[in-house]
């Protein structure tokens, strides 16, 4: 018979991909079967996801790989966290807004008034930052959105939603909310309040690895062919660390996207002061497992100054410009890439500049220069979050894996290495679509065992690359 295959719906904060996994002779075979740009929309001063246009683009790209590709058995979506789709007896009512819109920041104060920030912690385990759910919800039941919705999905629930008719709420998207206790992994009644939402608003929770049965008819007509659907590590960060072949005591994770996630797998949740005010996060991982990370910087500062480079002159090639900035010998200030200045989007290589002149700081001249800076800076951010991130659950950072888009990027991976004092293992660029397909895998009995089992085939997919400590 044909080797099973099952695609994944990557959806990032700044292009959405359909990846096809195809498991041959315990490794999967990966192939890109279409990206498309994920771009916001601002009206009235208020800035929206575009999920029709996501959805279309998803859609008519897995149309397109089931004519290519005939052994496909299943559909599993990621996305980014935080964000969510307000529905009224089955129908959306409004697009989704985006977690850089600034109308939590009025709300943080108000909810915290209700529940202290150290008592969101001590329930679910996350860092108090603007975009989470419990602010955003508390800004729509201040408008009276939520007297309107039946039903609030998380963006990646939304999309399984859409797939399969199915009202889920995936845990590891859900425990980016502030809403979920992180112990028991259910939905807390007390920050729900504290978010003015009603407990009926948020679905069940369901473990990654659930099957939802097969994709409604409407999907399948549009798809040309009936498949299953399964809720996987719907956050992005879920599966990207499902894929990273970790060993032992002593390792820690970078998936760095547009965000940096850095940080550690353990058992329980590590909800203490100490972590708390080092800036840590708990999140869900797979089978149980717990993320304690700090979520930060990516390769946002780098993509938005080439964003802004293009514009005043045209194409930036990033290889070449990667490879000048490897050559800078000038001794660089090392910038705090997690200063709220570097947030939002704007002119960053005169933010960065600006930010090294109040400090009397050298400032980077030039874009080598600059994207130089930017590198260094993010490798130190990384080193310190990987080195505290051990020593508050009593380890020795031994090895550092980095995965996704920032593991392409080979002086940020040296620099990393150097910084830390560690080797690094670099790899796999496309680690969530990866531990989206090996998590689907699974659950379509297709793979079995435990989640060491599963970063065997990860291990067997991609070999990491080794930066050794200089
Ligand atoms: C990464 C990520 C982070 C989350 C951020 C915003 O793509 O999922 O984990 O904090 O997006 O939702």
């Amino acid at each position: 018979r044909m080797n099973p295959s099952f695609a994944a719906l990557d959806f990032g904060a700044t292009s959405g991909r359909v990846i096809i996994g195809e498991l041959e002779s315990g490794r999967v075979r990966m192939r890109e079967a279409g990206r498309f740009a994920n771009s916001p929309v601002t009206i009235g001063g208020r800035m929206h996801w575009d999920v029709l246009s996501l959805w279309d683009s998803a859609i008519t790209h897995l149309r397109d790989a089931v004519r290519a590709d005939r052994g496909l058995l299943s559909v599993a979506t990621d996305t980014w966290g935080v964000d969510y789709g307000l529905f009224r007896r089955g129908r959306m009512l409004s697009n989704p807004v985006h977690y850089r819109d600034e109308r939590t920041l009025e709300q943080v104060d108000r909810v915290h008034a209700r529940v202290a920030a150290a008592e969101i912690y001590a329930i679910a385990g996350t860092h108090s930052l603007p975009i989470n759910t419990i602010y955003q919800l508390a800004s729509d039941a201040s408008e009276g959105a939520i007297e309107c919705a039946d039903t609030a999905l998380l963006m990646p629930d939304l999309f399984t939603y859409w797939l399969s008719g199915e009202r889920i709420a995936e845990r590891t998207i859900a425990s980016t909310t502030s809403l979920m206790n992180a112990r028991t992994g259910e939905w807390d009644a007390r920050l729900l309040q504290a978010a003015e939402t009603d407990a009926t608003l948020l679905p069940p929770i369901v473990p990654p690895g659930t099957s939802l049965g097969a994709a409604t008819a409407e999907v399948a007509e549009a798809i040309g062919t009936s498949v299953e659907v399964v809720a996987v590590g719907a956050h992005d960060t879920a599966s990207a660390v499902a894929a990273i072949p970790m060993t032992g005591e002593g390792s820690a994770f970078v998936s760095c996207g547009t965000w940096g996630l850095v940080g550690v797998e353990r058992d329980e949740p590590v909800l203490t002061e100490r972590s708390r005010t080092a800036g840590f996060t708990n999140e869900s991982g797979i089978d149980g497992r717990h993320l304690l990370m700090r979520n930060g910087m990516g390769l946002w500062m780098l993509s938005e100054s080439i964003r802004l480079w293009e514009t005043e002159r045209g194409p930036v090639d990033l290889l070449s410009l990667l490879a000048a900035a490897g050559t800078v010998d000038r001794r660089l200030a090392v910038v705090d890439v997690d200063d709220p200045v570097f947030q939002t989007p704007g002119d960053m290589p005169a933010r960065i500049a600006a930010w090294c002149a109040e400090r009397g700081l050298p400032m980077p001249v030039g874009m080598a220069e600059t994207a130089r800076c930017i590198i260094d800076s993010l490798a130190q951010s990384f080193a310190d979050a990987a080195l505290e991130s051990t020593s508050l659950t009593g380890q020795t950072l031994a090895r550092i894996h980095i995965v996704g888009g920032g593991s392409r990027n080979a002086l940020l991976c040296q620099q990393l290495a150097a910084r830390a004092g560690v080797p690094v293992f670099a790899g796999a660029d496309e680690s969530t679509a990866l531990g989206n397909i090996l998590v689907q895998a699974r659950a379509m009995g297709e793979l079995s065992g435990t989640l060491d089992d599963l970063r065997a085939v990860a291990a067997r997919t991609v070999a990491p690359k080794r930066y050794a400590p200089r």
